[in-house]
C-alpha cells in the first residue's frame, strides 16, 4: 500500500504535537505475533493436546485478544472437545508466556522500522512515553530489555498490561488507565496501534490514532484513525536522527 504525502505530513504533526505517545506493543513495537502463534503450538505439544494454529487459523483468533482469552474461544469453536478448566488454560498459558520469552531473549524479533528512531525523537522533543498493551508486564520487560537494554523502563511513565485491568482491548481499560497515571487529556495524546481492536479501544479512551500496518491486520477497517502508514519510517527524516 502507498501511503500519500498528506497522510504522512499529517501523521508525523499528530505524533509532533502530542504530549505523550502511548504504544501498543504486540504488531506495533515488534512482530510478535509469530512468535506468540509458535509458543502457543509448542504449549498445546507439551500439554499433549493435538492443536496447530496455522497463520490462517491465527489471524482469525486474533480477534480475540488476550492469549488464556484466545485460548478458551478456541477451545469453544470445537464441537466435541473435552472439558478445558481455567486451570488447565493458566497452565498452558503459563508454558506459551515461558517459550515466548525464550525464543523473544534469543533475540529473533528486532523492533519495527522506524521504532527506535521515534523513541528517540520523542525523548530528545521532551515527550512522555507510556505503553497500553493486552500482553503481560513479562513478555513487554522480555521484548524490550533485548531490543533496547535492561533500563528500557526508566523512559516510561506508564506501563499498563491486559491483566492489569478488568478488560482487555477492544474496552478503553488500558488507556483509560494509562491517562490517568500520566494525568493527561486523552487530545494531548497519541495511541499507536496496529489493530482494529486497539484503535477501537483507544478511540474508547478519546484518544486519537495513529496506525502502523502489522503482519496480521493489514486488511483491517481502520476509518476511525487519523492517519494509517505501513510503517514508522513514514514520520520522515525528524524522527529518523
Ligand atoms: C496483543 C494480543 C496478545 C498476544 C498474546 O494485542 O492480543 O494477546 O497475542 O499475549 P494488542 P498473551 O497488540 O492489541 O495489545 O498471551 O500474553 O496474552
Ligand atoms: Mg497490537
Amino acid at each position: 500500500m502507498s501511503t500519500s504525502a498528506s497522510t504522512r505530513a499529517d501523521a508525523a504533526e499528530l505524533v509532533r504535537c502530542a504530549a505523550a505517545l502511548i504504544l501498543d506493543v504486540d504488531g506495533t513495537l515488534a512482530e510478535t505475533e509469530e512468535l506468540h502463534r509458535q509458543a502457543f503450538n509448542e504449549a498445546f505439544i507439551r500439554h499433549g493436546l493435538a492443536w496447530a494454529w496455522d497463520r490462517a487459523l491465527y489471524k482469525d483468533l486474533l480477534r480475540v485478544t488476550g492469549g488464556k482469552e484466545r485460548i478458551r474461544a478456541y477451545h469453544e469453536r470445537l464441537a466435541a472437545a473435552p472439558p478445558l478448566p481455567d486451570a488447565d488454560i493458566a497452565a498452558l498459558h503459563r508454558i506459551k508466556t515461558a517459550r515466548y520469552a525464550e525464543l523473544v531473549e534469543s533475540g529473533c524479533c528486532p523492533l519495527r522500522p522506524g521504532v527506535a528512531a521515534l523513541l528517540a525523537a520523542a525523548k530528545a522533543r521532551g515527550q512522555r512515553l507510556a505503553i497500553a498493551t493486552t500482553t503481560s508486564q513479562g513478555n513487554i520487560d522480555a521484548l524490550l530489555s533485548r531490543a533496547l537494554g535492561r533500563g528500557w523502563a526508566a523512559d516510561f511513565d506508564a506501563i499498563v498490561a491486559g491483566d492489569d485491568v478488568p478488560r482487555k482491548k477492544p474496552a478503553p481499560d488500558v488507556y483509560l488507565a494509562v491517562l490517568e497515571e500520566l494525568r493527561l487529556a486523552p487530545l494531548d495524546c497519541v495511541a499507536i496501534e496496529d489493530s482494529a481492536n486497539g484503535l477501537i479501544a483507544a478511540r474508547g479512551a478519546g484518544i486519537p490514532v495513529l496506525i502502523t500496518r502489522s503482519m496480521f491486520f493489514r486488511d483491517e477497517d481502520f476509518a476511525d484513525a487519523r492517519a494509517v502508514l505501513d510503517d514508522l519510517t513514514e514520520l520522515g527524516p525528524s524522527e529518523q536522527t
